[in-house]
């Protein structure tokens, strides 16, 4: 029995071996992550990745399912080596990158077309899945997912797993093209938990007589694992998953199923790795302004096998690094919102295992100020198993000027500014270093800004910390029944064309078009003023 079945047989469902004449019809699967803005490149300052890794955990199933004899996969345009796979995937940054999706699409002829996006992003999947339908008519089906359907697409109670319960954001693309305001560009709409069920919708394109979107329609059953919603707008059907979980010690990671080819700065050439440890897409602190809350994204689960899950990834990270022709050392960057969710158990016992077998590898991940001054003492047993670089959610020097942030747990101790210093003492004393993540538009005042980042380069000349910054100016996210996003469909770029734009670049997210409810667009002679701060801060660098 393979590991990892095609999603009919792990569901008790005949899958109808055809002899002779009769063969699957071939998956010719690509997938995309639509661009974020309309022209340009991104900044070689701007921390980024090369990876499109969310792409990489819908498609990790489907991926290695293509690996695995007796599969409809298996015979698809993705039965090949772990490289040639990934020149299926793309990570688009703007409409400049337009070209190569085109040319893509002229070499593969694909018959599904998987295109993730994030809100920001919008805009550009409804101009890739045009370039579609204008190459390919309707020979390719076009999958749509990722958090932007996550957030406009949902359950108005997640107990209440029945079509009823269905709800859609003015933002949902299956209501944007129900009431014309777009073109049917988007045949199936995935809300949720892709693993599983973008698997089986390559199934069903293979095995359906005629490729059309009723038979895939039907193949989906409800009991395939994940919680997802599918939307097929055309036919006006939706389909609620009964909310089997996804088993995800029997699931490929992302890294098993796409290898490793990206480097973060910060481990010096070592290759770094994007490790998850599973435990759902939620972060427990639920900070109104993220996306990652876990009220919208959903809450942590199986958090049990999620240690085993991670150090399971390190070791996948390091054999594939030693595939690598010049044998290249390894790293990994531990994506959870909060390293395993901060828990002192799960911390342990991935140090146990670290510990009775060492790896050859260094890691980072995402802590919280609170966390490293209250988990001192885990840090530094993470610290002597391989733990250099912790990313610090900043955001800003004042907290209570914005209405206060979930994480702000330590207030009645000390200041949060206080308390950053407290931290990155503790990580500088431990030799760790530190990222930070600087979030504008939060209600703060321009003043209040440049002194964050005029601290920061202070702390930077006197004690060589934080290393990197990651400057963002906060978007009003749909984030499901929010009322605050109600009114924006997110059918405009985030940013239009001028020097804004060429200054948002150099930024993580930001917009122009979508501020927090209540709080003034950002204006370019502000956004100068923190690039010059920000040139500073890297200005040190280069000394
Ligand atoms: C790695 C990462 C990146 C990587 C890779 C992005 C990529 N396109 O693959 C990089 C650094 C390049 C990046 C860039 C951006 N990112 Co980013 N990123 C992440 C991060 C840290 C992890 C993503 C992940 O794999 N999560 C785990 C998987 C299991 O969950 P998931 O991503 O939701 O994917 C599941 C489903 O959504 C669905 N799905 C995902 N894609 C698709 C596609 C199809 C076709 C289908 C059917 C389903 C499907 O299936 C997946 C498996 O269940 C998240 C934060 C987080 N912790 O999740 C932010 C996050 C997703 N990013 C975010 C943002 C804003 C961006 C940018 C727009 C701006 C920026 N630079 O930060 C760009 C967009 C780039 C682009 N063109 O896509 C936001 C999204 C918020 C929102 N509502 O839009 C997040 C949530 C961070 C945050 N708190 O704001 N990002
Ligand atoms: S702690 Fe960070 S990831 Fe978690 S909800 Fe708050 S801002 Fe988002």
């Amino acid at each position: 029995m393979p590991i990892f079945p095609p999603v009919a047989s792990a569901l008790a469902r005949p899958v109808s071996r055809r002899s002779g004449s009769e063969t699957y019809r071939q998956i010719r699967a690509i997938a995309v992550s639509a661009p974020e803005c309309l022209e340009g490149a991104k900044s070689s300052r701007a921390l980024n990745s090369c990876d499109p890794v969310s792409l990489f955990n819908a498609c990790r199933h489907a991926a290695c399912l293509a690996q695995t004899e007796g599969n409809p996969w298996a015979s698809s345009t993705w039965a090949a080596k772990r490289s040639d796979v990934r020149k299926h995937f793309m990570l688009m940054y703007s409409l400049d990158d337009i070209p190569a999706f085109e040319a893509l699409l002229v070499s593969q002829r694909p018959n599904v077309v998987l295109i993730g996006a994030m809100t920001l992003c919008m805009p550009g999947a409804v101009e890739c899945a045009k370039r579609v339908r204008r190459l390919l008519g309707d020979s390719a089906v076009i999958v749509l997912g990722g958090r932007h359907v996550n957030e406009t697409l949902y359950l108005e109670d997640e107990k209440r797993r029945e079509v009823s319960s269905v709800r859609h954001h003015k933002a949902s693309p299956g209501r944007l093209i129900r009431d014309r305001t777009i073109s049917p560009l988007f045949d199936i709409i995935i809300s949720g938990e892709a693993e599983m069920v973008i698997s089986a919708i390559g199934e069903g394109l293979a095995q359906s007589k005629e490729l059309n979107l009723k038979n895939i329609s039907e193949f989906l059953s409800l009991t395939i694992p994940g919680l997802w919603i599918a939307d097929f707008p055309g036919m006006d059907t939706t389909h609620v998953s009964s909310g089997i979980r996804l088993d995800q010690n029997q699931l490929p990671s992302a890294i098993k199923a796409f290898g490793v080819q990206s480097s973060f700065d910060i481990f010096r050439g070592r290759l770094t790795s994007h490790v998850f440890s599973y435990t759902g897409r939620g972060c427990f602190y639920d900070c109104a302004f993220c996306s990652e809350r876990r009220s919208v994204a959903g809450g942590i689960y199986d958090a049990h096998g999620a240690p085993a899950r991670v150090y399971r990834q390190f070791q996948e990270t390091i054999s594939i690094s030693n595939e690598n022709p010049n044998a290249r050392k390894a790293s990994a960057f531990v994506e959870d919102s909060i390293f395993l969710n901060g828990s002192p158990s799960q911390i342990n016992v991935l140090c146990e295992l670290l510990e009775q077998k060492p790896l050859e590898l260094i890691f980072g991940g995402q802590f919280t100020v609170d966390l490293v001054i209250q988990r001192r003492s885990l840090i530094e047993r993470l610290a002597s198993n391989g733990l250099r670089y912790v990313f610090l959610g900043l955001e800003t020097l004042e907290p209570e000027a914005i209405g206060g942030m979930s994480k702000d747990i330590g207030s009645a101790h000390a200041s949060w500014q206080k308390r950053f210093h407290e931290a990155l003492s503790t990580l500088i004393s431990l030799r760790i270093s530190c990222g930070c993540a600087l979030l504008f538009g939060l209600g703060e005042s321009q003043f209040s800004r440049e002194h964050l980042l005029s601290l920061l380069i202070k702390l930077r000349r006197t004690t060589g910390q934080p290393v990197t910054l990651s400057a963002n100016w906060a978007v009003q996210h749909p984030l499901k029944n929010c009322l605050e996003s109600a009114d924006h469909d997110y059918l405009q770029w985030g940013t239009p064309e001028g020097r804004l734009l060429e200054l948002f670049h150099r930024f993580g997210e930001a917009s122009a078009r979508y501020p927090l409810h209540g709080i003034a667009p950002p204006q370019v002679d502000e956004v100068t003023r923190i690039i010059e701060r920000l040139d500073a801060f890297e200005a040190l660098d280069e000394k």
